[in-house]
């Protein structure tokens, strides 16, 4: 795969899961990605970057052999590559979507008495890797089933006594008989970097897309609030706005004993809250969205 030299390459998922969001991700960052009529490669057309569109499995590599500058992988697929891991593709920070967790599952009548209950047994899994650390961490004895796919219907099929798949909703599990005994990783989609060095100017630009995405990620959620307060409950009011820093207090025209308080929440704002609030002394209560933060 060649790309033009001169432009950061980000590589992400080319159909799947994490695709829809990654391209979302961009355009909240401010790239314009274009789709040529090359399958393979998206341009940005307002930056010297290309999109690297490759399948999931393929990201940690590229990141770590350089062939991407950045890469969107779950952090499932990067755990489980120890080719990537080796050569040491940096993981820069967790993105908030993809959420989902490698579980041990095994049909609902077994029974568990933690990680040794698994000894002597076979395990089916597509997470060989990931499997086998946490067997070892657990001093447990257990052959691991590979398989490429369709991990559900090992028990089934006698192929396995329980499995170690990604669950989500726990839909999949539930439809085949299983049930969820463990958790042997929790995931999210993660950006990650390549060790290798880059030209200056397109050092600066990774930089750049980094913190733009690290905006993007915080001003998910993140509320501002507008409230006017009694002087006398302000410690109280601060309290509880959920995930704010020092709140902004500034006076209030003509009153002597209010203030007016905005302040940054970066965790969900309820109804609840709202109430505790009102209850605390604030009035005048506005919740607004947060575009962008940097
Ligand atoms: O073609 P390519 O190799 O690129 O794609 P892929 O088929 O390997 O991956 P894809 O698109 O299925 O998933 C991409 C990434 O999404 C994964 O590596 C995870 O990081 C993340 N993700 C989040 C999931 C799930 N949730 C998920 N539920 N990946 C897979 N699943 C599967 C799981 O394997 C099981 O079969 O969904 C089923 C369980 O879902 P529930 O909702 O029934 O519990
Ligand atoms: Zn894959």
């Amino acid at each position: 795969m060649s790309t033009a030299p001169g432009r950061l390459r980000i590589a992400i998922q080319k159909s799947g899961r994490l695709s829809e969001r990654c391209l979302d991700l961009m355009r909240e960052a401010g790239l314009r990605v274009v789709k040529g009529n090359n399958d393979l490669l998206y341009r940005v057309e307002n930056y010297p970057i290309d999109i690297l569109r490759v399948r999931d499995d393929d990201i940690p590599t590229f990141v770590a052999d350089g062939v991407a500058d950045l890469g969107i992988v779950g952090f499932n697929v990067l755990e489980e590559d120890p080719v990537a891991h080796a050569k040491g593709a940096k993981t820069v920070m967790p993105l908030g979507f993809g959420r989902c967790d490698l579980k041990i599952a095994a049909p609902e009548t077994f029974v568990w008495s933690g990680a040794k209950s698994l000894e002597g047994l076979r395990i089916a899994t597509t997470y060989p890797n990931v499997l086998k650390r946490y067997l070892q961490t657990n001093g447990v004895n257990a052959e691991i089933v590979e398989m490429r796919g369709a991990v559900e219907v090992a028990p089934r099929l006698k192929m396995a006594h329980a499995i170690c798949d990604l669950v989500s909703t726990g839909a999949t599990l539930e439809a085949n008989g299983l049930k969820a005994f463990a958790t042997v990783l929790n995931s999210e989609a993660m950006l990650i970097r390549s060790p290798k060095d880059l030209e200056p100017a397109l050092q600066e630009l990774a930089e750049s897309v980094i913190a733009r995405f690290k905006g993007v990620v915080a001003s998910q959620g993140a509320k501002y609030v507008m409230m006017n307060a009694p002087k006398a409950a302000l410690d109280a009011i601060t309290a509880i706005l959920p995930g704010a820093g020092a709140p902004t207090v500034t006076p209030l025209a003509g009153r002597d004993d209010a203030v007016a308080v905005h302040a940054v929440c970066q965790e969900s704002v309820f109804w609840e809250t709202l109430e505790k609030l009102k209850a605390a002394g604030a009035s005048a209560i506005l919740v607004l969205p947060i575009e962008k933060m940097m």
